[in-house]
């Protein structure tokens, strides 16, 4: 069962009594702690805390005191030092050798975000509760059921999956600690476009700069994708769209590679009501039975008319629909400029009503991500010319030589500006309750040049919570860089993946050997 259920309350709701059978409050992670992160100065920790955590029994490294020796060597209900589990949470119980929980006879398995250390899961007697998702943590999370449903809370060293592996030394190596993350890993999320094709299929695509149909030399041959099955397009002059595979088929592939999550986007939703929408259903349902990650969808939330009754359907109908069939997280991309302009439109006052709101109130911020689509901007100068929060670029305009540059938010697949900044818009969702980021970059996308280590620096200064550098990833380096570079919070990859070029293995390699900790299984 859910941990904190268990503890007398918490700070996330102080009139609202917990079941009591722990004595202790919850408490939030503090935001106003400062990591070092991506070389780019201090900043404030992400809450909610959304990443890949331990739930370890050995010996906290600020406590002098910890489990017996006999009990390090054993598995709690199957978890293992060296593996990560999904967590995703902005209240904690927390820990402290022999605290109240100790003192109750619980065992303890922590995990530490930042500065503070809490529990990652408990037991005692019967009762096992976690703080993390065990059903979204991979093969590791896996075991932990099975250990739960076949009542093993110790498993001696013997069986086989305690044995050290290359996987686990490697693991184990890799762990290395990274201050720079507050604990987590690296997070890598492999993200799927979806859309019908020109024949009526749902595929995965992939656009350069948001155009995803194939590049044509004459009108009706096929020039750029060679995974594409098809090669003449006598209703598109501008060419097929891409079809670079299955949503379910990939989405296995790469949780096989290790994504830490899956991401998809239908990218034409706002041509189409969202009920009428159900083949994404179908795939989420598909995706969840084999897929044991997080997964996000998005694309046509917002509240829609059902052609089938004629009636208004909220968004947050929308979201529990995308909820029943297995996604962890919507990402709302049109509806949150819109939310956000008329959010200042009024005054920066909450109207309680957007979609980000409701479904953020009724499932948790953590279940809300933003997807942005921003684009830059060039202007002659800094905030003379334009009322938007401009910056310096080191890439300037090749035209006209301009250097400073606002980034400006889209929505329609790029096709529609608003007069909106990424700023603004980040900070308006933020106070609206969206618990992630996921940062596109309209000029980076699909180019493999990197990502745009301008733009997650500006977001990032203006918001606590996660942010979720995409476009533009085209080798492991890449990753590494923006990881380095900015206090990037997980790291989307596209084409990169979908082409076959890299693995998402081949980027965690890559991170782990440069010295950045990952999850492996
Ligand atoms: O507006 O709430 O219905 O949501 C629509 C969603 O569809 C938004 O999240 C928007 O970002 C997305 N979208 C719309 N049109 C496109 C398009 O490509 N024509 N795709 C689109 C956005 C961006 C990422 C991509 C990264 C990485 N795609 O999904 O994965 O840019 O690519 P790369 O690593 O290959 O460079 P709504």
């Amino acid at each position: 069962m859910g941990l904190q259920a268990l503890f007398s309350g918490s700070e996330e709701a102080p009139d609202v009594p917990g079941l009591g059978i722990i004595e202790g409050q919850l408490k939030r992670f503090d935001e106003t702690q400062t990591s070092t992160a991506g070389g780019s100065g201090k900043g404030r920790k992400s809450v909610p805390c959304i990443g890949w955590n331990s739930a370890s029994l050995l010996p906290n490294q600020d406590s002098a005191s910890g489990p017996d020796e006999d009990e390090t060597r054993k598995s709690f209900y199957g978890l293992e030092d060296w593996r990560k589990y999904y967590y995703v949470h902005s209240y904690f119980a927390p820990y402290s050798p022999g605290c109240e929980l100790e003192r109750q006879g619980w065992t303890v398995a922590t995990a530490k975000y930042g500065d503070e250390t809490y529990a990652g899961a408990i037991g005692k007697g019967n009762v096992f509760a976690t703080q993390f998702h065990p059903e979204k943590s991979g093969e590791a999370g896996l075991r932990v059921i099975e250990a739960f449903l076949e009542g093993k809370m110790w498993t001696d060293g013997t069986i086989r999956d305690l044995i050290p592996t290359t996987e686990s030394i490697q693991a184990q190596q890799d762990m290395r600690p990274e201050s720079s993350t507050n604990g987590l890993t690296r997070r890598i999320i492999a993200c799927l476009d979806v859309r019908t094709n020109d024949d009526g299929d749902l595929i995965v695509t992939k656009g350069d700069q948001y155009d995803v149909r194939e590049k044509t030399t004459r009108s009706n041959t096929t020039t750029t994708s060679p995974s594409s099955s098809s090669s003449t397009t006598p209703n598109h002059p501008a060419g097929r769209v891409r079809n670079l595979g299955k949503p379910v088929t990939l989405a296995s592939k790469y949780y096989a590679q290790s994504a830490d999550e899956i991401t998809f986007l239908n990218i034409t939703s706002f041509r189409s009501c969202p009920l009428t929408d159900l083949p994404m259903l179908e795939i989420l349902r598909q995706t969840s039975l084999t897929v044991f990650v997080p997964l996000t969808i998005g694309g046509g939330i917002r509240s829609a008319i059902d052609p089938a009754t004629g009636a208004t359907v909220s968004a947050l109908d929308v979201a529990k629909l995308y909820f029943a069939s297995g996604a962890d997280k919507v990402s709302i991309g049109s509806d949150a400029v819109i939310a956000a302009e008329e959010y200042y439109a009024r005054g920066e006052k909450l109207s309680g009503e957007t979609a980000i709101e409701t479904i953020s109130s009724a499932y948790g911020c953590q279940a809300v991500v933003v997807s942005v689509d921003p684009k830059r901007v060039f202007v002659d100068g800094p905030a003379s010319t334009t009322a938007h929060p401009t910056l310096r670029t080191q890439h300037p305009d090749p035209s006209t030589g301009r250097e400073w540059v606002w980034y400006q938010c889209t929505t329609h697949g790029g096709r529609k500006s608003h007069p909106l900044s990424v700023q603004a818009l980040v900070l308006a969702v933020e106070r609206m309750g969206a618990g992630e980021i996921l940062l596109n970059a309209i000029d980076r996308d699909g180019t493999n040049s990197g990502f745009d280590l301008e733009l997650v620096r500006a977001v990032k200064e203006v918001v606590a919570i996660p942010v979720i550098a995409s476009s533009g990833a085209g080798r492991p380096e890449h990753f590494e860089e923006v990881f380095r570079e900015t206090r990037a919070d997980a790291a989307v990859g596209a084409g990169i993946f979908h082409r076959g070029e890299y693995t998402v293995g081949d980027v965690k390699g890559w991170l782990g050997a440069k010295g950045m900790v990952v999850r492996r299984d």
